[in-house]
């Protein structure tokens, strides 16, 4: 076991992060973006930047109905549709600058084993319950139908076109065996009732060692613990982790073929699966366990709103179920919603901004600043692309590219390009001052990556920018070059420092432009993993400065017109 530190925390040798795994039913949009994948990988860009052992785990979650449905509605097999989004999926998260150790599959053969295996050591234990219920059956599609595939009139307000979930007319949750005349939404065919088996987990068996779990852990955020206190209440029910489809995972037990995984059993173990390709094609394929079964490793799970559930509660109950020792989450940071321009998202009219569109027109590290700047880690946020064009242009241009290009051009131009004379024994009061003010901001920023408080710590990184060019405009090196050339270097001097500090606190956020910086810069060590020794130590004089360009290019009113245009007209015609 390992040991605890004197404030009873646990003392951990190292974290496994991982990003919920995206349905390969589409592209990735900014939704997701500010949801769970951002978030996740500026985390674990700060643990890396701090030399910490770090392992991060995503990919694509294939399996589910609406996979199936769009696979028929294209007209390819459901193989041929996750592995083309896979490939448009994993590009775009390279592009946008996502670091994972491993982006898998859960349609791999190593997912079906490990998941199969899991249900495995879970039935072997007696824990699952068997239940016979009845289930509505389209003859005409030879298939149970899951509850929103079923259509009927409401029994209570008699509209003729409630789901098998739930009324739209009157809001009321239904069970599909309450609508009258039930028939398949998808072709208006009658179903017929059949008796199905399936496995169940007694969720509410687990709610005691769950809470007392929970209670363990104060300090996850507040509205994940709001979320499960919720459901605690309510009271935890039977789940079905099994369901009659071809297209999952097949269910391991004899005489029981067309039955698979529901896909929220599946889909998280798909963590352990993705852990232990990345194992294995590392050429120690059992150091797998290192991160899962290690009670010194940490585990941190990335998620949005509406995968709390899974990740708070089922997920952790399956792997206290398991006979194995598997670590428990020691955190599941959740985010609520991204709205765009006002509006709730729907992908469905296409009202989103997708990222390999976006990726085709601007920088990747524009839409990190302004989705970190805006992350919805305590309520819904707002993303507009007039804001958009505002991060970009008078934050990341004006405070951050103006001051490191004003600092470094300098330097070119008068000293030609070696950091000049300067000294802390030298330094006036002014000197002093702001960079003990920019080095205490670089210590606030760093407590605020490491309790996920990211929008702080960026705002905290835009202060040392302000702070930044507060020092050039009052030191003036460029009037002190003429009366006091030495007066002139010193003050270079200090504000390359800052320049340093400003590279680490945006490193995470921009970590295109700031990996150039670094180069600029003349660093030793690289960025990742560990620039944080040589990047909180004083850049020496004399040391030779590289050529700097312009880090974060103006963006054009233009340029978001016309997404502006693309999205009101989606409005239009709603
Ligand atoms: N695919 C849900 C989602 O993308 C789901 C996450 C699985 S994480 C194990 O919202
Ligand atoms: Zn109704």
């Amino acid at each position: 076991m390992s040991s605890a530190d004197e404030s009873g925390q646990q003392a951990f040798k190292r974290t496994l992060v991982t990003a919920a795994l995206p349905y390969a039913n589409g592209d990735i949009h900014l939704g997701h973006l500010a949801g769970a994948y951002l978030p996740a990988d500026l985390y674990v860009r700060y643990l890396r930047l701090r030399g910490e052992e770090v392992l991060f785990i995503c990919g694509s979650d294939e399996y589910g109905v609406p996979i199936t449905l769009t696979a028929e509605k294209l007209g390819i097999s459901p193989q041929e549709l996750v592995d083309r989004n896979y490939e448009s999926i994993r590009k775009s998260f390279a592009d946008f600058g996502m670091s994972f150790d491993n982006y898998s599959q859960t349609s791999r053969e190593i997912h079906t084993e490990t998941s199969q295996a899991f249900f495995t050591d879970l039935h072997t234990q007696g824990l699952f319950k068997q239940k016979t219920t009845d289930q509505f059956y389209s003859v005409s599609q030879n298939r149970f139908l899951a509850d929103r595939y079923i259509e009927g009139t409401c029994p209570k307000c008699g509209s003729e076109d409630a789901r098998g979930d739930q009324c739209e007319k009157c809001g009321t949750t239904l069970d599909p065996t309450e609508l009258i005349n039930p028939r398949n939404a998808m072709d208006n065919s009658p179903l017929e009732l059949r008796k199905t088996t399936h496995w169940f987990l007694p969720l509410g068996d687990w709610q005691e060692k769950l809470k007392a779990f929970h209670g363990r852990h104060p300090e996850w955020k507040e509205n994940v613990l709001r979320y499960c206190n919720g459901w605690f209440a309510d009271g935890l029910q039977d789940r079905a982790m099994t369901r009659d489809l071809s297209w999952g995972v097949p269910v391991p037990l004899p005489d029981h073929e067309g039955k698979v995984m529901f896909v929220w059993f599946d889909a998280p173990i798909g963590y352990i699966s993705a852990t232990r390709e990345w194992a294995a094609e590392n050429g120690a394929p059992e150091t797998w366990r290192t991160w899962w079964q290690n009670p010194d490793t940490r585990l941190v799970h990335f998620i949005g709103k509406d995968n709390i559930f899974f990740h708070a509660l089922l997920f952790p109950i399956m792997l206290m179920a398991h006979s194995e020792n598997y670590i428990l989450p020691d955190n599941v940071p959740a985010n609520e919603f991204l709205n765009l321009e006002g509006q709730k998202l729907s992908t469905s009219r296409g009202f989103a901004v997708w990222l390999p569109e976006y990726l085709a027109k601007f920088p990747a590290d524009a839409l990190r600043y302004t989705l970190a700047r805006n992350l919805p880690e305590t309520r819904d946020m707002n993303f507009t692309w007039q804001g958009f064009l505002a991060r970009n242009n008078s934050e990341l241009g004006n405070n951050f590219g103006n001051l490191i290009n004003r600092v470094l051009t300098f330097c070119h131009k008068y000293f030609a390009g070696v950091v000049p004379e300067w000294s802390l024994d030298a330094a006036t009061d002014l000197d002093r001052t702001t960079l003990a003010e920019v080095e205490d901001l670089l210590q606030r920023w760093s407590e605020h990556m490491a309790r996920f408080e990211q929008k702080a710590a960026v705002n905290v990184a835009f202060q040392a920018g302000q702070a930044g060019n507060r020092y050039f405009d009052e030191s003036a090196p460029f009037r002190t070059r003429k009366s006091d050339l030495a007066r002139c270097g010193q003050s270079v001097g200090v504000a390359i420092q800052i320049v340093r500090m400003l590279a680490l606190m945006l490193a995470p956020v921009t970590p295109f432009a700031m990996t150039k910086l670094w180069g600029w810069l003349g660093m030793e060590s690289d960025l990742w993993p560990g620039g944080w020794q040589e990047g909180t130590l004083p850049i020496p004089s004399g040391r030779i400065l590289g050529q700097p360009e312009i880090l974060f290019p103006r963006i054009e009113d233009q340029a978001v017109q016309i997404e502006i245009e693309r999205l009101e007209k989606l409005l239009d015609n709603a």
